[in-house]
């Protein structure tokens, strides 16, 4: 790859490992990577642009599909990446966790001719956005799948509702110290840093794996007093092995970290809420897939995430991600609780 370096550069020669690539899916991750520059710019000045704290329309506060209150950023994030995908001709639907139901991109009515895109995103447009007035992380988290159904109808439901062994790209911008966009196609994770003073990304993390060690855990530990038991088990061998905590609230930032250091998420479900608080569509499983691209595992608490079908679009699910021998030891460990969380509604599992 000696020459290639920004991020448009490498998705364009990546394109040619795969045979009969039109170009669509290179032209759609570029202009992802324009949108989180766009968001990016917002995010770093913040505090001088009146952008803080809760977003009001008509005067009062708004609330997304999750009944959770938006932030003037989570509004922005998704007004600017859906505005960029719809202007994608490759992009034929999208779900963001700030909309209810499918935003469907119909090219014809632009004149295009062309009808829908055959491509389906899934974003998080701003992960941890409750950070954000306290000058921390906070990220984008985005999948793509391919449209099963044909291309001259709006998408259905079922062209979202995949499982993660069928993305055919994930990847996640974190909005920190600096700002990266990390993305894989199926050949490896790789991580590209932004230079603001250029105003491109450029690779900086070529083949990201999970290192040998493992180093850290990440969890919020008021949420495991009323959850599997293992799981409080698994931490107290994580301190004996001499893993250390770090948590920042954000899940983008704290994967990150624990694919560069080594280390696990957990997010387990609790037994009044078993389906736990974290979104398949455009959190898990575009993490999931990431993971395993760097040799790392993930799972809920019964299955591996991969092997899971969703049933609804904004569906949540517990998240254990991260280092794989350290996923295994929990997965053993949930295997053989004496109480364990019983299975969320609406799990489908592929096999
Ligand atoms: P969000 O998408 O509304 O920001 O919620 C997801 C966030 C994750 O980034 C983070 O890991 C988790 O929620 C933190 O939740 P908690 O405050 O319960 O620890
Ligand atoms: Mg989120």
């Amino acid at each position: 790859m000696i020459g290639v370096n920004t991020l448009q550069e490498f998705v364009v020669a990546r394109q040619a490992d795969f045979a009969g690539a039109t170009g669509d899916l290179s032209r759609l991750l570029t202009d992802i990577g324009t949108a989180a520059k766009m968001v990016n710019r917002h995010v770093n000045s913040a505090g001088l642009s009146g952008i803080l704290g809760v977003h009001k329309a008509n005067g009062n506060t708004s609330k997304n599909v999750q009944g959770e209150l938006q932030q003037k950023l989570d509004v922005y994030a998704d007004d600017t990446f859906t505005r960029v995908l719809k202007s994608c001709l490759k992009v034929g639907g999208i779900v963001s966790e700030e909309q209810p139901g499918i935003i469907h991109v119909d090219h014809s009515q632009r004149g295009e001719g062309r009808g829908y895109g055959k491509y389906m995103v899934c974003i998080d447009p701003l992960d941890g956005s409750s950070n954000v007035d306290v000058n921390i992380s906070v990220g984008t988290i985005f999948g793509i799948y391919r449209r099963k159904s044909p291309l001259i109808d709006p998408a259905t439901t079922s062209d979202f509702l995949q499982p993660a062994s069928a993305l055919v790209a994930a990847g996640y911008v974190l909005y920190g110290s600096s700002t990266m966009l990390v993305y894989s196609t199926g050949g490896g994770v790789n991580g590209f840093t932004f230079d603001p003073s250029i105003g491109e990304f450029f690779l900086s993390h070529p083949n990201m794996q999970f290192p040998a060690e493992e180093r850290v855990y990440s969890v919020n530990d008021a949420r495991i007093s009323n959850t599997d038991p293992a799981i409080s088990a698994f931490l107290a061998d994580c301190r004996d092995r001499g893993m250390t905590a770090r948590y920042t609230g954000a899940l983008v930032a704290d994967f990150h970290r624990n694919l560069i250091q080594g280390g696990v998420y957990l997010y387990p479900g609790s037994f009044d809420k078993p389906e736990g608080k974290l979104r398949m569509l455009y959190e898990a499983q575009p993490l999931a897939f990431l993971a395993k691209q760097a040799g790392g595992e993930t799972c809920c608490h019964h299955h591996d995430l991969l092997d899971i079908t969703p049933t609804s679009l904004h569906q949540r699910t517990p998240l254990f991600t991260g280092h794989p021998t350290a996923i295994a030891r929990l997965r053993t460990m949930m295997a053989a609780s004496a109480h364990p969380i019983p299975e969320p509604a609406g799990v489908k599992v592929l096999r």
